[in-house]
Order: C-alpha cells, then structure tokens, then sequence
C-alpha cells in the first residue's frame, strides 16, 4: 500500500456511503419497494478488498450487497435503477437490491439466500482453474452465514481442491437481532482453519489494513496455493434494514453503536488527506450520486404484462409478452 492509493480508496468508500444515505431515505420514504439492507459503516472491507481485483476477477455477494458490487465497478446509475425496479437497471428491476449483478465486471450476484454465495463462489472457482484462467473469486458473507450448512461445505471443496477462492467474512457482531456471542461457537477464522484454508483476521474499519492484508492471501491463491479466509471486524451503522429503521426498532446498546461510529473508516481515512483534497471528491461523488437518482428515477418501469418474462428458460419464455 502507498499513500498514492488514498484518493481512491476514499473515493469508493464515499461513493458508497452517498449512494446508501440517499437510497435508505427513499426506501424510508417508500420510494424503494421492500426493505434494503444498508452496508453503512462496513465500506472499508468492500473497498480494500476490491483494491486487490481486476474486471477478469469475480465476486459474490450478500444481501447486504451495495457496497460489494459499487467497488467492484458496477455503475451507481444501474444499481440505483434496479433498486427502483425499472428496465434499465442490472436485471431490468426483477432482482431489486438483493440480486444486482453485472456479469460483465465479473459481479455473479448479491444474495438474499445467507451463506449461499459461498457455494456459487466455488463453482465459479473450479471453473476458472478448469480453464486454466488465472482469475479468482473472492465471496463476502456475514458472521451469521458461517452457521450456514451450504458455506461450510464450499470450505471444504474449495479446500479438497485447492481453488482459487477467498472467502472473507465480514464479522459485524450481529446476524438480524442475534448477538456473535449467542450465534458462532469457536470463531469464524479458527473454523475456517479447520478446513485447512490458511485464515487472518483484520481491523475492517481501516481499510489500508484490509487492503493489504487482502494483497497478502491473494497472493497464495493467485499463485494457486488453495482457497484462503479472511475475517474482516466491522460494525453496520444502521439497523438490520430499512423497514426496521422506519419502525424505529433497534436491538442493539446505543453507547455500542456510538463507539463504533467514532472508527468511521471515512473520516479515519479523511483526515490523512486533508481538507481540501476531501471537498473536491466529496463534490464528485455527490454530483455522480444527484446523476444516478435523476438517472434511476426517469428510467421506465416493466410493462405489467411481461411479468412472467425470465422466469423461465427455453423460447418462448423469452418473447415479450408471453405468458406461459
Ligand atoms: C438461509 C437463510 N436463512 C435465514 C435467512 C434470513 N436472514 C436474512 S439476513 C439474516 C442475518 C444474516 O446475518 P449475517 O450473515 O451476519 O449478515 P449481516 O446481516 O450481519 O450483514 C438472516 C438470518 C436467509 N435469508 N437465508
């Protein structure tokens, strides 16, 4: 890592911090449809992670999964498209914001199923050493997937494989209202160990720390060395989602949450650029994000009569307006 790195680093992290504010207002205000989960305060895993990949290199997500995909590249505009369930977003507003994708970028998908990332991380591992492509896979999961049947067994065939894979888990202390203490016996990393992939831990709100712990296990996989795991400690801002908020509902002691605002990993970052270089990118990123709500707001809506369209494979089911 070298000083150079920090504009961009704190350029992704804002990006995503302006992107989730103004989206958890319209979902608050029943602009957006359904819940969203809002990744406010996790942006340095996404980001230091994603320092470390290339376009050719493939994600998986969850159904926190906004920050995951704006740092691997996805464009807002889409993102925020989809959210609103218009034609112009990532899935034509089918997947809304547990499902953006965007294949092109190597983005195989947020996830609504806990844990399930993991197993199509592995998949997609097996077939880039299949082809003898020297890409990997990195799948970010919470601490209350690693309970999660379908995980544990993409460790292990990863592991028996030795693919390509790193799976970082993002240990924000809480699975919806269930408390790490109450939920994960033995330790993320120690489990992980018990597979035989090579495990760290890190503080995931210093983001030049993920960053560069990322650097070092994505070397040993890059150089096929086998699948590692990397246990990122990060907290959410916010309540599970957005209809929580709304509701006012929150499980967790206030004093906690106001300590782990004080490790903001924007400001921390911030404050080794100095003022002037943050007021010019914070402008950027709020004239990129004012672009990408006036973008996804005029987009069009689906005609109500496609509605069974993509539901199913095979041709008729891909021509407009057919109902099956
Ligand atoms: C297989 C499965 N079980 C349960 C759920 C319901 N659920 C949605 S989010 C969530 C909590 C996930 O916690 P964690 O993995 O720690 O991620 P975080 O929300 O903290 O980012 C649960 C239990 C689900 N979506 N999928």
């Amino acid at each position: 890592m070298t000083s150079e790195n920090r504009p961009a680093l704190y350029r992704s992290m804002k990006l995503i911090r302006e992107f989730e504010e103004r989206c958890l207002a319209m979902a608050i205000a029943g602009e957006i449809d359904g819940g969203i989960h809002p990744y406010i305060g996790q942006e340095a895993v996404a980001v230091g992670i994603c320092a470390n990949l290339s376009e050719r290199d493939f994600i998986t997500s969850t159904h926190r999964g906004h920050g995951h995909v704006l740092a691997k590249g996805a464009d807002p505009r889409r993102l925020l498209a989809e959210l609103l369930g218009t034609l112009e977003g990532f899935n034509k507003g089918r997947g809304g914001s547990m499902h953006a994708a965007d294949m092109k970028l190597g983005i195989l998908g947020a996830n609504g199923i806990v844990g399930a990332g993991g197993a199509i991380a592995s998949g997609a591992a097996w077939a880039a050493k299949a082809r003898g492509d020297s890409e990997v896979v990195v799948s970010f999961f919470g601490d209350g997937a690693m309970s999660q049947g379908v995980l544990l067994e993409a460790f292990n065939l990863a592991a028996i494989w030795s693919l390509p894979v790193l799976f970082v888990c993002e240990n924000n202390r809480y699975a919806t209202s269930l408390k790490l203490e109450s939920g994960l016996a033995g330790g993320a990393a120690r489990r992980a160990e018990g597979f035989g992939l090579v495990s760290r831990g890190v503080d995931g709100m210093d983001v030049e720390a993920v960053e560069s712990a990322a650097a070092e296990l994505l070397e040993g996989v890059r150089a096929g060395r086998g699948p590692a795991f990397l246990e990122c400690e990060t907290y959410r801002f916010f309540g599970h989602h957005s209809v929580l908020e709304l509701l006012g509902v929150e499980f967790r002691d206030p004093d906690e949450v106001a300590l782990w605002r004080t490790k903001d990993p924007i400001p921390l970052l911030g404050d080794q650029l100095g003022e002037d270089v943050v007021a010019g990118i914070d402008a950027a990123v709020k004239e990129t994000i004012d672009e990408a709500v006036a973008f996804a707001k005029n987009a069009p809506s689906p005609d109500p009569k496609d509605a069974l369209m993509y539901l199913y494979a095979g041709a008729t089911a891909v021509r407009p307006g057919v109902i099956l």
